[in-house]
This record gives C-alpha cells, sequence and structure tokens, in this order.
C-alpha cells in the first residue's frame, strides 16, 4: 500500500488591514467608531486610540473614554470609543483620532491613521454652523424628552431645556469649518454681539414664536422674534440665559 502525501494550501496573509468606516455619532454621547476591513480583534486595546483636540493639541485623557470593540474570526472588527457622561462634553474644535498597534491575526499592522472630526455644540444639524436652523429644533423640542443632539439635547442629558438653550445661546453665529486652516477664518467672520450669561431665568416653551424663524434673520431680529416685547435687546436677552 502506497502512502499518500496529502497537499496543504497555506494561504499566507500578507494584507494588512485597512481602516474601512469611522464615524462621529454625537446622537446620544459623544462616540468615535471604527470599523476595520477585516479581523483585528485581537490586537484592539483602548491605547490603541489617542484622541487629541488639533486646535489646542491637547490629547483628551483616556479616562474619559470607555472603550468596546466587537468582532471575531472571519469578522470585520468594531472598535468604539464613548466619552463618558461623567466628563463634561468635548469642547468644541476640530479633533484627530491617532490609531496604532492594530494588526490582523498575521502580524499585518494598519498603516498609521489619524482620523478627523468635529465637535460643534448646538449645531444640531451638524452642519458646522449654529444658526436660526439649529434655534428652531431647539425651539420646537424645548421641554421635550427624551431627545438626542440632533433635536436639541446638547448635553446628552436626554432633556431639552434651559442647559441645552444657553449652549446654543453662548454659540449662535459661530461655525467650525472642516479643517483646520478653516479656523482663523471662522473666528474673523464670527458675530461681534453675544449673548452674556449673567443672570437666571427659565424660558418656557410659549417664550418661543410658533413659525420658524427664517435663515437670514439677524441675532436681534431672532430674539426680538422669540420673546417679544419683553426681550426686545439683546442685553436682555444676556440676563436671560444664564443658569
Ligand atoms: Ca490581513
Ligand atoms: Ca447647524
Ligand atoms: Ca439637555
Amino acid at each position: 500500500m502506497q502512502g499518500r502525501v496529502l497537499g496543504v494550501q497555506l494561504i499566507l496573509d500578507t494584507t494588512p488591514p485597512t481602516l474601512s468606516n469611522a464615524t462621529f455619532d454625537y446622537l446620544t454621547a459623544q462616540t468615535v467608531r471604527f470599523t476595520f476591513g477585516e479581523d483585528v480583534l485581537a490586537s484592539l486595546a483602548a491605547g490603541d486610540f489617542i484622541v487629541t483636540n488639533t486646535d489646542t493639541n491637547v490629547v483628551v485623557p483616556a479616562g474619559e473614554f470607555t472603550f468596546s470593540a466587537t468582532g471575531g474570526s472571519g469578522v470585520a472588527s468594531i472598535a468604539t470609543l464613548t466619552h463618558n457622561s461623567s466628563a463634561e462634553i468635548l469642547a468644541d474644535g476640530h479633533y484627530g483620532v491617532a490609531i496604532s498597534n492594530v494588526s490582523d491575526a498575521a502580524g499585518n499592522p494598519l498603516a498609521p491613521t489619524n482620523w478627523p472630526f468635529f465637535v460643534l455644540a448646538a449645531d444640531a444639524n451638524h452642519n458646522h454652523t449654529v444658526d436660526s436652523i439649529d434655534f428652531n429644533i431647539l425651539a420646537a423640542n424645548f421641554g421635550l424628552a427624551p431627545r438626542d443632539f440632533s433635536q436639541g439635547d446638547f448635553n446628552y442629558n436626554t432633556t431639552v431645556d434651559t442647559i441645552d438653550f444657553n449652549l446654543l445661546a453662548n454659540n449662535f453665529g459661530k461655525s467650525i469649518l472642516g479643517d483646520a486652516s478653516a479656523i482663523a477664518h471662522s473666528a474673523a467672520v464670527a458675530p461681534a454681539v453675544r449673548p452674556q450669561t449673567v443672570a437666571v431665568a427659565t424660558p418656557t416653551v410659549a417664550m418661543f414664536g410658533a413659525e420658524p424663524i427664517v435663515n437670514e434673520n439677524s441675532l436681534d431680529e431672532l430674539l426680538n422674534y422669540s420673546y417679544g416685547a419683553s426681550w426686545q435687546t439683546t442685553a436682555a436677552f444676556g440676563s436671560l440665559i444664564v443658569i
């Protein structure tokens, strides 16, 4: 009886993993989510992801995030970092997530990767600018719960209230453009009039107009429209918005 030689085909994986998708999920928390092109689960750890405010070059402390990873053999791995609710919400600005020490089962490393995103409080529709569109969204949801960021819950406590109102008032007219080079421009076009945060009052739904505010309204027009005769000046508005 002749022996048989069984053929064994070795398939060597020499292809490094890729980052196939990345998102900043901002609706109910501030979460960055990364999907890789293949299984890299065994290599994933919280320390592989460093979040830096690229406007200030300050690293967000790792302890402010909760890390998780899912996947398995033959499955694309997903890593998420969720900014903890116990920490202040991430400050407005541009951010980059540096990803390192990620590799597939064969040891092929992910090329050094830095993924950018931006944070702008009260930008309900996430279009880089806080304007009357966002104001109308907040007004339509004021006093309601549960709501998410796109509905005016800008501090992630599920309720749209004066805290969210103040975040919007403080950022009204502010833009954060898509890349760091735009920051100077953004600052240059910031409105001269900014509400002050000095006194205490509680806006109610009744204070908001029933009709949408058109986008070309100035801040003063918007505030007069919203608050009527009792709130004719920006100064009066300023006295309204503080917690
Ligand atoms: Ca591979
Ligand atoms: Ca907006
Ligand atoms: Ca809220």
